[in-house]
């Protein structure tokens, strides 16, 4: 099982995607995640120039080994780009070994811990009437939890809200699917914490009434809150019993949420920007959060995130794994696998990809009762379908960015 060939396949049928797929000279092909949104040709160049030529001529067969060569040789540690990088070629190669071994990567990861893993989808809307809409649709497409997302009235375009009312009705792009817009330069919104934090717990409110108490309800604060304001959010959402309130605070800041914890019994989750135990490891040890929020893409592979969500299991903290779609299905699947085996598992992100999307990545994961399964394929149960990706060349896109009303820029 000696790495042959080391290819990095940049496609964009409905977004940017950055895949790595390794060949072995025994004719074993594992693929792996490297899409980082917005800045994907700067993983690209950081594998073609710095990792493929490292890897060629290496044993596939050792997993931990390359991994801790990728992290400490490089001396440089840590960041998206250089943990993108890493987690790509570890998802590989746990495919790859799956693949040897005739099994499922969850089985190499000590078997399934339970049938299925409940996922939460984006019900989003500008107005009530359109949130319940999209929450009665994903009602209808099977999912058992949801994150609200709302507009803000005042506020023209703000995060997570689904496209319609902004003009983009192609149910392939919709914005809550994909807030990457493709242009040149990232498109500006705007954003008041004020009016945000006034307008929202009515909201919950009206989602309670209207589903009653049963329903798993999620919120995304997408780092835009200080960490007072986070504490009084918490505090007003406690009548609506919310499964978690994720990156209340900017992440980096990882005292502000002790700040909040302390004034709040509103579950909280954190971590999709996070590249390393190290990043958790405060937030874990001192009981901080509830969910750990890292995406096996960013956290740079299985190895490490198992590693972080055992720690993690320790303190009774659970999985909710990052998956919106700029997790490929290869991100994805790798998240699949190791949610169904370790026992900690608390929620897993799940929003649908693109048919075109779906076409260039053959799957193997089922979806069904509101709950995700990968399948039982050698490797990590997904193939790239080279004629489809070749269709779809790269095409530059930005994530949008925020401006308060004097102009000063804010946290998107
Ligand atoms: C989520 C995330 C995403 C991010 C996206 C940025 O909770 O799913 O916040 O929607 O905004 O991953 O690329
Ligand atoms: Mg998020």
């Amino acid at each position: 099982m000696i790495i042959d060939k080391a290819e990095v396949i940049v496609t964009s049928p409905d977004r940017n995607f950055v895949t790595l797929r390794l060949t072995t000279d025994d004719g074993l092909v594992g693929l792996g995640d490297a899409t980082l949104n917005g800045r994907e040709l700067a993983v690209v160049a950081y594998l073609t120039e710095h990792v493929v030529p490292l890897l060629i001529g290496s044993d596939a067969a050792r997993i931990e080994d390359t991994w801790q060569f990728l992290y400490r040789s490089a001396y440089w540690r840590r960041g998206p780009v250089t943990m993108a990088a890493s987690a790509a070629v570890d998802m590989a190669l746990w495919d790859i070994k799956g693949k040897a071994a005739g099994m499922p990567v969850y089985q190499l990861l000590g078997g399934a811990s339970r049938t299925g893993l409940l996922a939460y989808g984006h019900a989003s809307g500008k107005t009530n009437s359109e949130l319940f809409d999209s929450v009665r649709m994903h009602l209808e497409h099977g999912y058992r939890a949801m994150r609200i997302q709302t507009g803000v009235p005042g506020l023209k375009a703000i995060y997570g809200i689904a496209s319609q009312a902004q003009g983009m009705a192609d149910a392939e792009t919709r914005y809550d699917h994909e807030p990457a817009r493709r242009g040149n330069k990232p498109t500006e919104e705007d954003w008041d914490t004020r009016a945000y934090l006034t307008h929202l717990p009515g909201v919950f409110e009206a989602v309670r009434n209207e589903f009653g108490p049963d329903l798993p309800l999620l919120h995304d604060g997408h780092h835009r809150m200080t960490p007072i304001q986070a504490a009084k959010l918490g505090k007003a959402l406690e009548p609506y019993d919310l499964f978690w309130l994720e990156d209340c605070t900017p992440a980096e800041n990882q005292e502000a949420l002790r700040l909040v914890r302390q004034h709040t019994t509103t579950p909280l989750a954190i971590g999709e920007i996070f590249n390393t135990v190290w990043d958790f490891k405060d937030l874990i040890r001192d009981q901080l959060i509830d969910y750990v929020r890292g995406a096996v893409t960013h956290m740079g592979g299985i190895t490490p995130l198992k590693k972080t969500l055992e720690y993690a299991a320790q303190y009774q903290i659970k999985s909710g794994m990052h998956g919106p779609t700029d997790i490929s299905p290869v991100g994805m699947a790798a998240a699949m696998h190791l949610g169904l085996a370790i026992h900690n598992f608390g929620i897993q992100e799940y929003m649908p990809h693109g048919d075109r999307t779906n076409r260039v990545f053959e799957q193997t994961f089922t979806w069904e009762g509101g709950y995700l399964h990968p399948g039982n394929e050698p490797g990590l149960g997904v193939s790239l379908n080279v004629d489809e990706a070749g269709k779809y060349p790269y095409e530059q896109a930005y994530l949008p960015y925020n401006r308060l009303a004097d102009g000063t820029v804010h946290d998107w």
